[in-house]
């Protein structure tokens, strides 16, 4: 359920709308491809491998949980049952050469009132004994991934570095949860010579060995580190799944129903500002072995998520679409419901202008720049927010789609504007973070959504009326303690 996708809201701000395409902003030129001396071998190739038998089709067990529970414990990271929050704050992502900032994230821990800011940990490479990835000024924080890799009950925090100034090597910094949450004194690098490495991350159980694995992107490849109980000793070395010329955004959940995540992946193989492809990676005992269905065309230029949002026990892929579509230049949602074969061929176009979303569409709306997906009403189909971080005069908005038996959106669809989360004034890219997360434990999925100008981090409660925007919770640097100039504070939330 997890995802991430390279920084196409950011692109909104930093970009003309018409001059955006597929390649991630901001990106140096890809440096020639040759493997680096101590890239591993690729050991999962993409060719086709049989399918897994599967014998039954029940779905899993019908409650609020279905939907929710996996993902609330891939970011519990104290074990206590509650969802907790990591806040990137990785530094301007600005052309500044002179830039030293190395980032840092916050995590804020839920609690039966939601999440506390006075109840956080802050992970600094250097501080409190979190090793150094890196040099100076590589951003710490850009992305991060939750899950149990070590398999001790207590879900872990990977955090990656967009490391564009540095020639390499890069390393993903993966931070061990306990009783007492994240310590940065518990901790591993996985390093790689590529020094985009680590620029996105995603997290599933791959082999289905109760571990969850961890999903890294490079420019130009997407690679997997299965997780393990000896890993806090010796990091596992990363594998090669897919080569691309460009790896633009990963997702991970099983979307062929067999219990075992399956990894997600939107590239550009060709054109770079063509509309990108996608294509399933199915997980087994073996690990991520071939591609299940066939490859997408346009998942490449927004968001991807994975969540079973008709509840037929089937995680179903979304991949939003904000620029390609002429037909509707506001952008787009697509929707392709699992199936054991993998993603339906058959796609749903979900987009402002369908029947019971909100809003017309508008050029430049951005609609599905950014995705989330979460059991927001507890009626155990998974529901998705969707980012239009350019709606709004570039104001920004937040569309919650609700799941049901049909698919999606086929019951009121309702838009939240900067106002409803609390910002004052003229933000900017509001929507541009999304997390649905169970922060209070009443199987609800709450909102956790920032903007593009202000360091602010809007909390939005999920209640049996919906998700409320009376008293939403925000947290700035200033409540967590934590510098706040030019920190970027709430680029990556997991
Ligand atoms: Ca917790
Ligand atoms: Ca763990
Ligand atoms: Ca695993
Ligand atoms: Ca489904």
């Amino acid at each position: 359920m997890l995802m991430i996708v390279r920084g196409f809201a950011a692109a909104l701000l930093v970009a003309s709308l018409a001059a955006c395409t597929a390649e991630a902003p901001g990106r140096q030129t890809p440096v020639a491809s040759a493997p680096a001396a101590s890239a591993p071998a690729a050991s999962a190739p993409v060719t086709s491998a049989p399918a897994p038998s599967r014998t039954s089709t029940t779905p899993a067990a019908r409650g609020a949980c279905r939907a929710g529970c996996d993902a609330t414990k891939a970011r519990d990271y104290n074990g206590d049952g509650y969802a907790d929050l990591a806040i990137g704050a990785p530094g301007q992502q600005s052309d500044e050469e002179d830039s030293t900032r190395s980032g840092y994230v916050v995590v804020s821990y839920g609690g039966a009132r939601g999440l506390g800011p006075r109840r956080r940990t802050v992970l600094q490479p250097g501080r409190d004994g979190l090793p150094r990835g890196f040099t100076e000024g590589e951003n710490f924080g850009a992305s991060s991934a939750g899950g149990d890799f070590d398999g001790d009950g207590y879900a872990d925090l990977a955090v990656g570095a967009s490391s564009e100034r540095s020639d390499g090597p890069a390393a993903v910094t993966i931070v061990f949860g306990g009783r007492d949450g994240l310590s940065a004194r518990s901790a591993v690098l996985i390093r790689h010579e590529d020094p985009m490495f680590g620029e996105l991350l995603t997290a599933g159980d791959f082999n289905g060995d109760g571990h969850q694995d961890l999903a890294v992107a490079t420019v130009e490849a997407a690679w997997v580190v299965y997780g393990s109980d000896g890993m806090r000793r010796q990091p596992p070395r990363p594998r090669l799944v897919r080569r691309s010329s460009a790896i633009n955004a990963l997702a991970a959940g099983d979307v062929t129903g067999d219990r075992i995540d399956d990894l997600v992946v939107a590239f550009s193989d060709d054109d770079p500002a063509d509309e990108g492809t996608g294509a399933v990676h199915r997980g087994s005992r073996g690990g991520l072995k071939g591609v299940a269905g066939p490859t997408f065309d346009a998942w490449g230029v927004g968001a991807l998520a994975v969540g079973d949002v008709d509840g037929d026990g089937f995680g179903d892929v979304i991949a939003g679409n904000a620029y390609a579509d002429a037909d509707d230049p506001g952008g787009q949602i697509f929707l392709h419901r699992g199936s054991a074969s993998g993603p339906a061929a058959e796609r749903v176009l979900i987009s402002q202008n369908s029947p019971g979303v909100p809003e017309d569409s508008e050029d430049g709306d951005g609609f599905g720049t950014e995705l989330a997906v979460g059991d927001v009403n507890a009626d155990g189909y998974a529901d998705v927010a969707v980012g239009a971080s350019g709606k709004f005069e570039m104001n920004g908005a937040v569309f919650l789609l609700y799941g049901g038996r049909g698919g999606l959106a086929e019951a009121g669809a309702r838009v939240l504007r900067p106002g409803d989360a609390g910002f004052a004034g003229d933000v900017q890219a509001f929507g541009a973070s999304l997390r649905l997360s169970d922060f209070d434990k009443d199987g609800r999925a709450d909102l956790a959504v920032t903007t593009r100008t202000e360091p602010v981090v809007a909390v939005l409660a999920a209640s049996p009326e919906g998700v409320r925007t009376t008293r939403p919770l925000l947290i700035s640097p200033e409540r967590v303690g934590t510098p706040g100039k030019d920190s970027g504070f709430g680029r990556s939330l997991t």
